[in-house]
Formats: structure tokens, sequence, C-alpha cells
């Protein structure tokens, strides 16, 4: 009798652990299977445009990859940091439509030096540190240093002399010991003063207390760059940033402040910081104030959008192994914060490396790229759609990545520009670490009618101007807003250019703020549209502002200075709201209108005023959306030992 009753209780223990883990099953078939739905985003063109070869695209262990005019053409190359090989130079032939690495190994070549085989390469970035209007390319070196001291400097490279030559290798700068020789991780450039002459940020490992975060610039009072003179300093003590911890992703630009360049790093082992920029070229971090700390995840690709397009700029990132996060940029009773509105999908932990936001199909709505490593098996890379929802926040999707989801890739770097010149953006993904394998380029497949606009504005010495800020209004769906990227994902620098699509959407107008805040404004017509439009920093207050008429878009209206600026329709007269919906709230852009409702203290009235609700406290001690999804997974399970336990605790 009691032999049965034991028997009975192990079926019952069976069954149901059969059916939690159906139920698991279904969970991960269902959320693998969603992004399928949609059409396929990415086709390889690797075979036709970038076949793997010695000379070119040679099997081997790349890194970070960097978009820039290393030739001086006109047109953007791709810098790829090579590993166990030679760094590569990609230059697109429009006549064979093709990649060929312009790096040749050829001592008389002017990007011989580039090459530079012995640096163990992974992060790298260009930017005009000298203004004299051609970016310089910084190439962090690791040489088999995962943290503190490293024995191979970090290099940076100027075009002088006819060829690319290492400025830290210069006799002044030896001597001032500028050059890093700690191991790091990512690299980026930052106009900290808006100058338009660059600083270098280097994300370094520290082991203790070596290797505290450097800034590497131009010490103008020293250098003569008309002679080809630049010396150096590393000014990270006096801007505020010399601090030591697991040095990963940064990127640049106005977050907090409005022109000038703020920078997030996203840490391993230790908070991130968000620098947030003085004004006067020095730093504050002010990550845990503001909610971004995130202390307990090890950060890696990183970049900054404005996700629900209100102006205020959004951090969107991957922690390895941990929840990627969409931090969208509030500001309730005028205090900044942030709030992760990562979904369990998106949020989803996963060994992630670079991270890429973009508007690859441009119908005008952004796209998140999570480029993962394969390392104990497959990893697929994955591709999100993150709409602006009017009222409430941005909705986000899984879209099918198509080839580009690549889970045997050992995915190390990726990058975007539009390289072959059709109003899509390309993207190439670099592999290795763990195995050596070439590049894969992948074209997108969807949106092929839809509008498209790229901005490049260029510094007051003619070179990009990386950490500028392009918007562009539009008739039907409000500003859309960029930030030359100066440094982003992991180890890469994406291109110098602000990429628009507008689906089937009209761009009224466009406005550049550069770092120091100066801006321009200038009208679109139709047939500006599907074009790139490069910008001149304004000289004067004419250039800055033309005669012409500007249209903002509904909801925005000319200030003072001729920009475009929200409209508050709540101080209009009579009112924009109906009597029984009677208050009315300001939105960038918008406004919203509620029923007069009071609420006691702790609960606000929600959106429609026909209810109160607690007031929502942000941050910090939120549990994060990757322990919801534990939640949610496992607790048929633990329902189901819960239930044998208790049975089992039976007469
Ligand atoms: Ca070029
Ligand atoms: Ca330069
Ligand atoms: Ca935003
Ligand atoms: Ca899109």
């Amino acid at each position: 009798m009691r032999r049965a009753i034991t028997d009975e209780r192990r079926w019952t223990f069976f069954h149901m652990a059969m059916l939690a883990w159906m139920l698991l099953l279904t969970v991960r078939v269902s959320g693998l299977s969603w992004g399928q739905r949609t059409e396929p985003m990415f086709t390889s063109v690797t075979q036709s445009v970038f076949p793997p070869d010695y000379e070119n695209n040679p099997t081997q262990l790349n890194y970070g990859v960097a978009v820039t005019d290393v030739d001086g053409d006109g047109d953007l190359e791709m810098f790829v940091s090579g590993y166990n090989g030679p760094n590569l130079v990609l230059k697109y032939d429009k006549f064979k439509k093709r990649l060929v690495n312009i790096a040749v190994d050829n001592r008389s070549s002017p990007y011989y030096a580039l090459r530079d085989r012995q640096g163990n390469a992974i992060g790298v970035t260009a930017c005009d540190i000298d203004g004299d209007g051609r970016e310089e390319i910084y190439v962090l070196n690791t040489n088999n240093a995962f943290s503190g001291r490293a024995t191979y400097t970090d290099k940076l490279f100027k075009f002088r002399n006819g060829r690319y030559e290492d400025l830290l290798n210069d006799d002044v700068n030896e001597h001032r010991d500028v050059a890093n020789r700690v191991a790091g991780r990512s690299v980026a450039c930052v106009d900290r003063k808006g100058t338009g002459r660059y600083s270098i940020y280097i994300a370094n490992y520290a082991s203790g207390t070596v290797g505290p975060h450097a800034l590497i610039e131009m010490d103008e009072s020293s250098s003569d760059p008309s002679k080809g003179i630049v010396v150096l300093s590393n000014v990270a003590e006096q801007a505020g940033v010399n601090k030591f911890t697991g040095g990963r992703g940064v990127v640049v630009g106005p977050i907090l402040s409005q022109t000038l360049p703020d920078i997030f790093c996203d840490n391993e082992y230790s908070p991130n910081f968000l620098f947030r920029n003085n004004g006067d070229g020095t730093f504050t971090d002010v990550a845990a104030q503001v909610g971004v700390d995130d202390p307990m995840q090890h950060g890696r690709g990183v970049a900054l959008a404005d996700f629900n397009r209100d102006g205020k700029t959004d951090i969107v990132y991957g922690n390895w192994n941990g929840p990627h996060r969409l931090f969208l940029q509030l500001s309730n009773n005028r205090k900044k914060r942030f709030k992760d509105i990562a979904t369990q999908k998106f949020s989803m932990p996963s060994p992630v490396r670079t991270v890429i936001a973009a508007d690859f199909d441009n119908d005008n709505e952004l796209e998140v790229f999570f480029n993962n490593i394969a390392y104990r098996g497959p990893s697929a890379n994955r591709l999100f759609r993150v709409s602006r929802r009017e009222h409430g926040d941005p909705q986000i999707e899984e879209l099918n990545v198509g080839e580009a989801a690549e889970p045997e890739g050992r995915g190390t770097g990726a990058a975007v520009t539009d390289f072959d010149g059709d109003g899509l953006l390309d993207l190439l993904v670099t592999h290795g670490e763990s195995a050596a394998q070439p590049i894969s380029v992948y074209r997108v497949t969807q949106g092929s009618s839809n509008k498209w606009l790229r901005v490049i504005p260029r510094t007051q010495f003619g070179a990009f101007a990386r950490g500028a800020k392009v918007i562009v209004y539009t008739k039907r769906n409000g500003p859309h807003t960029r930030i030359i990227d100066g440094g982003s994902g992991y180890l890469c620098e994406m291109e110098p250019v602000a990429h628009f699509g507008f689906g089937k959407d009209v761009a009224t107008s466009v406005e550049v703020f550069w770092p120091d805040g100066r801006s321009v404004a200038r009208p679109l017509e139709p047939s500006d549209m599907n074009k790139v439009m490069e910008i001149h920093y304004p000289e004067n207050e004419e250039e800055a502002t033309p005669a012409l008429e500007i249209e903002c878009g509904p909801g925005f209206e000319l200030n003072e200075n001729g920009r475009c600026t929200d409209q508050d329709e709540c101080t209009q007269f009579p009112s924009v709201c109906p009597s029984e919906r009677p208050v009315c709230t300001n939105t960038y852009g918008s406004f919203k209108c509620r029923a007069n409702k009071r609420c006691n203290q702790g609960y606000e009235p929600n959106d429609e005023g026909t209810a109160c609700v607690a007031q929502v406290a942000y941050f910090g001690g939120n549990r994060s959306s990757a322990s919801k999804l534990l939640v949610s997974c496992l607790w048929p399970l633990v329902l189901t030992f819960l239930a044998v336990f208790t049975a089992c605790l039976g007469p």
C-alpha cells in the first residue's frame, strides 16, 4: 500500500515536471519564432562584395571597426583592427563593386604603418585632434594583456609627410611618456570644450591602481600643427575622468548636456560612469544619481539614440550574459532620470559585444542590432525595432535579422555605413577572439522605396563633426534626432553621418547643433530627399539662419532665434482641452488632456484622469527585466516542486 502511494507520487512528480518543461519549451520556442514572422532584414553579400582571401579579407582574429575617410578622397573607409594579423583599411571600389584593403603589405604604401602587425589591436576611433581638417586614427593595442600593464603602446596615426605616422612615437611625445602602456578596451572621441579639436577617451582596464581611464589630446601651447608638430598630454586628471575600473564600452555625445559632449562608460565588475560635462571640459560622474550605474552588471556594446523622439538622448547597451538595457531619459520635476524600458525579449541575457542603433529599413523607426559572440555554443545576433508611440513608452518588437543572425559567428565588432551609396545602411561584422573567421558584409533587403537623407556636419576646420546633434523635422512623425558618432558599439566607431529614414513622411527642415552650441537651420525641399547633405560650421549669423521660411511640423514653432521649438498648447486660449478633460499637460511636440482628479499623497491621476495610481519611483532598486523573465519562466517549475514537496510531507 505504502509502496503504491510512493509510486503514484513519483508519477505525479514526473507528469508535473514534464508539464513544466513543456511550458518552458513553449516560452522559448515562441520567443525564437517571434522574430521569424517578419521578412528577413539582412542578406549576406560577403561572397560578391568581399570574398575571403589573404590580401583583403583574411581569415584572422579581428576586433573593432572605425568608419572614417582614411585616404582623404571624401568617401568613407572602414578601419578594422587586426589582432593576430594586420589592421585592414577597407575601401569600396565602385567599378568592381568590391571592398578592397588599401593598407597593402608594401612599405611604399602611404597606409603601410596602419597595418602594425605587432599591435594586437582591439579598439579604434578616428577624429581630428589637431584641427587640420583630417581625422587622426587612434588604435588601442592590448599586446595580450587583459588588465594593467601592456608592453606595446597604443598608436595615434596622423597623415603627415605623405603617409600615416605614429604621433606617440615622436621624440617629443616619447619624452612626455604620454603613450598608453596599459591594457584597455574601447576608445572614443570627445570635443570636450567645443573647440573642434578632439581628445581621445581611453577606457583602460585597471588592475588595482594601475591603468586609470585616460584622455589624450593636443597640448595647444606646445604644438605647431601647421608644421606637423603635435605635442600630446594626458588630461584625464584635470578633466576628472581618471578613474580605475574594468573599462568596456564608451559612447560620447550630448546626453544630459544640450550640446557639449557627456561620456557614458559601461564597466565590468564596477558601476557605470555617466560623466556630465560641467560646461568647461571637466566632468562629474552622475551615473548613480540618474539611475544608469547598473553596478551588478558587466557592460559591453553601447549606443545613443532618441527612441521616443522627445529630444532627449536615450542610452541602449548590452550586458555580458546579463540583462540588456534600454534607458529612456525622463525629466520629472526637472530632475533628470533614466528608466529601463527593455522588454523581456530585448533584455534577454546573451554574450553580447557590439550594439548598434540605426534605421536600417528607412521606415522612420530605429532598430537595435545586438552582435553576440558564439563562445560556448551558438549565439545568434538579434534585431529589434523600437517604435515611438504618441502617448506611452516606445513599442519594442523583435524582427527577423535574416542572414546576419550568423549563430556560429565569433562576433567581436560591427559597424554601419552606406558604402555603396544606395541610401540603405550596410552592416559589417568582424569576428575573432576564440576562432579566426573572415569579415562578413550584409545588405538591407527592406524599405528600398522609403525616403532617406544623410547629413554630414563639418567642424570649423572641415573635419567630421563627431558629437554634433542633427535634428530633422517632419510633417507627420515629429522631429528625429541623431548624434554624429564619436565611438560606440564595443571597440568601434560608426560612420560620421546622421542617417535618417522617413518612410513615406515628408521632411521639412534640418538643424545642426555643434558641441560649442552654435547651430544652423535649413528648410528641406522634396528635391533634398534621397541625398547626402554636407553642412559646414557657420561663420556668421546670416549663414546660421537663412531668410527662407522654415517649417517645423505640427506641435512645433519657430523661436526668436529661428530654431524649431516645442509649442506649449496649454497656454492657448480658448483651451485646447475639452470641458470633460480640462487638465492640460504640455508634452514635447504635443499635449495631453485629462479629467480633473484629486489623489492622495503618493498617488497621481492616470493619463485619462479616471483613477489614482501609485506614483512611479524609477530606477536603482528596480527588479531587472531579466529577473522578471527568470521568475516568469521558472514559476511553473517552482509550483511543481512545491506541489511535490507538499505531497511528500503528507501522511
Ligand atoms: Ca576615402
Ligand atoms: Ca587632423
Ligand atoms: Ca528620448
Ligand atoms: Ca527602421
